[in-house]
């Protein structure tokens, strides 16, 4: 349901499912499951769940709607899309998806075969896509951790990440704790106490948004100590004495009074990471929400390629890709095209040719919706995304559907997104699908599968909605069936769609030190410390330090007014974003939007435990109710993302009430390689309600 990986078991009795509990056999989750996965039935056969495809019967944003047949609602959708195309061409059909659901390659493909270079997510320039390019750039591939062999990690870098909550892409929390029962140390970067931080050998509590700071001090303290791997170094890395003399300034004295970290301490982390071996890097989408994005990831690539723990048992490996790639169909779209999308001209790592999974750049595409330039988007389907929830500046993205002339929303639940649309069609939950999938993403050591056993109301998986559509809309290619596109993928291993199911799963045995045969997958075929290719695409090729626009140093009057440092969106460990507000059992774990603060900061402002405050940046405010907390900086304050109240009246459910991205930035700068805007280290005040 998360794309974290889990195995489940599932019960049930006369076609109903009674029961869903954790998989003792799964390679990946080994029977573990947390809240949210145990809570699946009261997702599934929530009452909430919407059951037929809808159409408003009022103005737009109405919120009045009445059942139309799947029949209908699909040829109304496709006549409206080809008048849009003819009138305004393909790339005025936007498509939008959300994090990396069971549908997410398929999306993408459904846009290319529709011949629009435009689709978007509020990922991509924000989430994954920017950790996966920087590893790309500078080693070839996807670093993971190895938790699955003998040997475990010794050392584990943690670095604006939380994984004991969020088990992410399949790289799953539960084997991060067997790796610490095992003895492995931890550092811990995070401005917040995390679960991760509070059990750490050492936690290193920064400002938001100045990790490359930390990272460079990092680096010149293994450099000048000699820590690095020398071997590992002249054989393997190509631009080491770039990197030396970019960091020649970046002491840790330089970076104490910029990350809040005292030199000593910085050091130790230094000292520690480099000579416990093997170490490996656990980097998280705090790393990406920024400006700096690809700097700070780069940095921290570079820094863990100097211990040369790679590819090698317990350091950070390269996956297997077990599961040949999904067939996007990029390769159909045409070279002008591409130079279309929205995003292309400026962001080449997100949205050109180079980028690895290009997408259109969502604020540019939202623009584009009220304005018409650089061109006119007039449609926009949504595949499982709650744009008004997760992407920065709500208002905006409102300004924007309301602007269009055809909002498709597939969803499991009446969002307030979905409450925009003109048509909405019911999605299937998790348990309703069938799926293949190898994890950890993008290194797919194993190998998945979904199969569906249940059926609400006349609800569809993602993927049958599409090929339903591009069937309806006579496109020359991606009307093939699911089940033969799947079948192809496992074609390496040798089985097919059935046969996995009855397999469940399968393993792909790791090779390690794979690059001594065949070099690394770069231009240079070595690690590159010094990128290649960003120097090629006109980007810094060596890390860098900047301090973020909006921020206490680079605009100290802003900082009088807006007093505290805002970073937002720490995943909770019962909701998915803006998912699970509707299901019971989770709902009682977190009631209402906790806000944390520290004491001496609460008491400064009259605030008490439990109290609502309101909370606002330059772009607006929210009320969240406080949570105090030591394990935050006096001087820093977080807000969780997601929230709207389904409970609520229609068609707003409580949307602006306490929605963190009231408070975020979706302006430029953006980073100049991903595009990505300003989710957290943010300027923000706070006060009592009255
Ligand atoms: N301020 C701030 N904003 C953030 C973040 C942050 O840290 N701070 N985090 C960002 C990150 S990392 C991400 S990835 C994005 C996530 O952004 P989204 O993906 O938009 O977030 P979700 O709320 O998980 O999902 C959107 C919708 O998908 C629906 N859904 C679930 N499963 C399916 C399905 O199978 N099919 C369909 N059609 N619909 C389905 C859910 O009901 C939900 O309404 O948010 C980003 N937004
Ligand atoms: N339960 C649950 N699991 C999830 C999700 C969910 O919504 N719920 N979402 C999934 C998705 S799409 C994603 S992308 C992953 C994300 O999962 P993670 O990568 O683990 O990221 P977050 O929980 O967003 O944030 C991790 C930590 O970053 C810290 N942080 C905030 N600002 C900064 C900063 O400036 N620098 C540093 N160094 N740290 C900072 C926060 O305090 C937090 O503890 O989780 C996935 N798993
Ligand atoms: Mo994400």
């Amino acid at each position: 349901m998360c794309h974290g990986g889990c195995g489940v078991l599932v019960h049930t009795q006369d076609g109903r499912m009674t029961r869903v509990e954790g998989d003792p056999d799964s390679p990946l989750s080994k029977g573990d499951l947390c809240a949210k996965g145990l809570a699946s039935l009261q997702h599934v056969y929530n009452p909430a769940r919407i059951q037929h495809p809808l159409i408003r019967t009022g103005e737009r944003g109405e919120g009045k709607w009445k059942n139309i047949s799947w029949d209908e609602a699909l040829d109304a959708i496709a006549a409206k899309i080809n008048k849009i195309r003819e009138e305004y061409g393909n790339e005025a059909i936007a498509i939008g998806q959300g994090t990396g659901r069971h549908h997410f390659a398929f999306t993408i493909r459904f846009a290319n075969a529709l011949g629009t270079p435009n689709w978007c997510a509020p990922g991509q320039a924000q989430c994954f896509l920017p950790r996966v390019t920087a590893s790309k750039l500078t080693f070839g591939d996807l670093i993971v951790c190895d938790y699955y062999g003998k040997t475990k990690p010794a050392c584990i870098l943690v670095w604006g990440h939380n994984p004991v909550h969020t088990n992410p892409d399949g790289e799953m929390g539960f084997r991060f704790l067997d790796a610490l029962k095992s003895g492995s140390k931890v550092i811990t970067v995070d401005p917040r106490l995390s679960e991760t931080a509070a059990i750490s050998d050492l936690w290193l509590q920064i400002r938001p948004g100045t990790d490359a700071a930390l990272a460079l001090s990092m680096i010149k303290v293994i450099i000048d100590e000699n820590l690095y791997d020398h071997r590992f170094v002249s054989s393997w890395t190509v631009g080491f004495e770039e990197l030396r003399e970019r960091v020649r300034n970046c002491t840790p004295q330089w970076a104490e009074p910029i990350t809040w970290i005292p030199a000593g301490k910085i050091v130790q982390a230094a000292r520690m990471f480099a000579t416990t071996k093997p170490a490996c890097l656990e980097w998280g989408v705090a790393l990406e929400q920024t400006p700096n994005c690809l700097q700070n990831l780069r940095a921290l690539a570079v820094l863990t390629a100097l211990t040369g723990d790679i590819d090698i048992p317990g350091g950070n490996i390269f996956g297997m890709h077990a599961l040949l790639h999904f067939p996007t169909g990029y390769d159909r779209l045409a070279p002008e095209v591409h130079d279309r999308r929205l995003g292309a001209d400026r962001f080449k790592l997100l949205s050109g040719r180079e980028a690895l999974v290009p997408s259109a750049h969502a604020p540019t595409v939202f623009r584009a919706m009220i304005t018409g330039e650089p061109y006119p988007v007039k449609a926009f389907l949504i595949f499982g995304n709650n744009a008004l929830l997760t992407y920065a500046n709500p208002r905006e993205v409102r300004q924007a559907l309301l602007a269009l002339d055809l909002l498709v929303v597939t969803d499991l639940y009446m969002t307030p997104t979905a409450e925009m649309a003109d048509i909405v069609l019911p999605a299937a939950s998790w348990l309703e699908v069938n799926l293949v999938r190898g994890y950890p993403l993008r290194a797919e050591n194993v190998v998945l599968v979904q199969q569906k056993i249940a059926q609400v109301g006349e609800a569809r998986q993602d993927q049958e909605i599409m090929i339903d559509l591009a069937r309806r809309l006579e496109l020359p290619w991606g009307t093939e069936s699911l089940e033969a596109i799947m079948n192809d993928q496992l074609d390496p291993l040798g089985v097919d769609f059935e046969q996995m199911k009855e397999k469940g799963f399968v393993s792909v045995p790791q090779k390690y030190l794979k690059y001594q045969d065949s070099g690394f997958a770069t231009p240079s075929g070595k690690v590159e410390l010094y990128s290649s290719v960003l120097d090629r695409l006109g980007y810094d090729p060596l890390p860098a330090y900047a301090e973020l626009p909006e921020s206490p140093v680079s605009e100290p009057e802003l900082y009088k007014e807006y007093p505290l440092i805002l970073t937002t969106g720490t995943k909770s460990p019962v909701f998915f974003h803006s998912e699970g507000r509707q299901i019971p059992y989770l709902r009682e774990i977190e009631a209402d939007p906790l806000v944390d603060i520290n004491p001496e900061t609460a008491e400064k402002y009259g605030i008490e435990e439990g109290n609502w405050i309101w909370i606002e940046t330059l772009r607006g405010k929210i009320r969240q109710k406080a949570r105090l907390t030591n394990g935050i900086d006096p001087r820093v304050i977080h807000t969780p993302h997601g929230w709207w109240f389904p409970e609520q009246s229609s068609p707003d459910h409580g949307l602006w009430q306490s929605n963190a991205n009231m408070l975020t930035r979706s302006g430029p700068p953006y980073d100049p390689a991903m595009g990505t805007c300003q989710l957290r280290a943010l300027l923000c005040k706070i006060y009592a309600e009255e």
